[in-house]
């Protein structure tokens, strides 16, 4: 089964990105999986090394969207693409709009050892 940590990993990495292509969030939404059963609205891909994004567990303890505690905020800002469903897409045809962003991260981190198991924000 996926752990917490995989899923992360799974939904979030992609330290040898950002293609600069339009399709990137179309493509990498898919193949990620997260395009199965209904198309997840928002998503975040960090285009960093995985040491640097477990790293931010260590950084600064911040409270989370839903109040846990968990938060960590990145020092540094880093590469990030943002994907947004468009409006009119519905599912199966699930249709994203890529932004590449640079931006400090914020993740929840959880377990032992304590790496990053969600993604909070960027800011
Ligand atoms: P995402 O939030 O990173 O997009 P999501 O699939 O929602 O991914 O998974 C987040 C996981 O982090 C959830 O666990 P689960 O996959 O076992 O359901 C969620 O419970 C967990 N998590 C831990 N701490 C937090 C937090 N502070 N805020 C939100 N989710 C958290």
């Amino acid at each position: 089964k996926e752990s917490p940590a995989m899923k992360f990993q799974r939904q979030h990495m992609d330290p040898d990105g950002p293609s600069n292509n339009s399709n990137y969030c179309n493509q990498m939404m898919r193949r990620r999986n997260m395009t199965e059963g209904w198309c997840k609205p928002v998503n975040t891909f960090v285009h960093e090394p995985l040491v640097d994004v477990q790293a931010i567990c260590l950084q600064g303890n911040i409270t989370c969207k839903n109040g846990k505690p968990n938060c960590h905020k990145s020092n540094s800002s880093m590469n990030i693409t943002d994907c947004h469903k468009t409006s009119g897409s519905k599912y199966p045809n699930c249709d994203y709009q890529t932004s590449q962003k640079e931006r400090h991260v914020i993740v929840a981190c959880e377990g032992n050892p304590y790496v990053p198991v969600h993604f909070d924000a960027s800011v």
